[in-house]
């Protein structure tokens, strides 16, 4: 069991500084192709942004919701509301992000909002030292694996040719999305071509314990793990299904909160998490959730939303994380966009790990003109 003191203690002490200007701008990139879940397929990643200027400095911070409620009940429209309306009203200069998490506990749930002013934050306390905002979190830069998230596709062979991609860029492991009807399968073809690579499937809560023996059958294909077969909203019901599972349960869609993985763990749940920073309300409860789980034998991965360029690089600084134990779903921008609003790009080496962003704060610089061509709204708040 690991006795030091919290990896979040040194960053609740850091103080707000003062926001002379916030604004939002809203962006819809066009994915490369459309990505589907058992929920919905989705063309764009809309995404909220939210920039903040203190003392000379400009940061970029992006809030993970999407404009619809198919994957989490928040929106880019509710966070835009909660962040303007009562988040950002609650913020004085010279309050420790610890005070500022405490005044944010009174707003229930909206995680994803309040993670985009605490990154946002971060960012800006890691440029004003001007150091990495991975060493602000008190971390050293490592190289970070790679993970590939493939969307529900239309034939067998286009899942194969998918995959296939994704084992000659070497990344360190691979994800097909699955659903009721298109699981054991498509799971199948993919196993017998690939017989080594490291596979898991994730179904976004499509099953129910009825499905138990259709599950059970994914045993056979020593899959890695298959996150959130059950409801978004339960975890009880996992813990029910991981006694009858060889297969590792990984949650996602139901954990909100430190709170939560203490329940999933004490309920033996799953054996994996997937945090997502947005999901949980931001990077220091990320640190918290990590270190919990990976304290208590649970394989811990970073997941993605499809972020731009910003979201994807906080993804990446905070996987350098103690208790970031197994690779995510951080892969290469040209698997999302065209053109994305940062530079530079994140790419894979020739052993598929991705390389730490140089420099202050991201590491990342927005492009104003790929902003402007992809802005759908602005908003100045302050
Ligand atoms: O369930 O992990 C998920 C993308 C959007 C919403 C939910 C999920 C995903 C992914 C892809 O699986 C993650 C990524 O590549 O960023
Ligand atoms: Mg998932």
């Amino acid at each position: 069991m690991n006795t030091n003191p919290s990896p979040t203690a040194r960053l609740e002490q850091e103080t707000v500084g003062r926001v002379d200007h916030v604004d939002f701008v809203t962006v819809k990139l066009p994915f490369v192709a459309p990505f589907g879940t058992s929920v919905y397929v989705w063309t764009h990643k809309e995404a909220l942004l939210m920039r903040l200027e203190s003392g000379g400095l400009t940061v970029w911070s992006e809030c993970v919701a999407d404009p619809d409620p198919f994957y989490f009940h928040e929106t880019t429209k509710t966070a835009a509301h909660m962040i303007r309306d009562f988040l950002l009203p609650m913020i004085e200069p010279g309050m420790t992000l610890g005070e500022m998490e405490a005044r944010f506990r009174h707003v229930r749930g909206h995680g994803m909002a309040k993670a985009t002013i605490e990154n946002g934050l971060l960012n800006l306390i890691a440029m004003e030292k001007g150091m990495p905002l991975h060493e602000l979190l008190g971390r050293p830069a490592r190289k970070i694996p790679s993970g590939l998230s493939i969307g529900l596709k239309d034939t067998p062979a286009q899942l194969l040719d998918a995959v296939a991609k994704a084992v000659a860029k070497k990344y360190h492991r691979i994800k097909m999305k699955v659903k009721k009807g298109q699981d054991v399968d498509w799971v199948r073809a993919v196993r017998e071509r690939f017989p080594d690579i490291k596979l898991m499937v994730d179904a976004n809560g499509d099953y129910s314990l009825a499905d138990t023996a259709l599950l059970k059958r994914l045993d056979e294909f020593n899959l890695m793990m298959i996150e959130q077969p059950l409801s978004y909203s339960d975890i009880y019901q996992h813990s029910l299904l991981q006694k009858e599972l060889k297969t590792a349960v990984c949650l996602d869609e139901s954990i909100h909160s430190l709170a939560d993985a203490v329940t999933a763990v004490a309920l033996g749940a799953c054996r994996i998490i997937n945090i997502k920073q947005g999901r949980v309300g931001g990077l220091m409860e990320s640190m918290r959730i990590a270190r919990y789980a990976a304290d208590h034998g649970l394989g811990v991965w970073s997941g993605g939303m499809d972020e731009t360029g910003i979201g994807r690089a906080v993804n990446i600084h905070l996987q350098t994380v103690e208790g970031f134990n197994l690779p995510g779903d951080t892969s290469e921008t040209s698997i999302y966009f065209n053109e994305d609003i940062v530079a530079p790009g994140v790419f894979l080496d020739p052993e598929g790990f991705i390389a730490i962003p140089d420099g202050p704060g991201l590491g990342v610089r927005v492009l104003p003109d790929r902003l402007m061509k992809w802005a759908i709204s602005m908003e100045r708040l302050r």
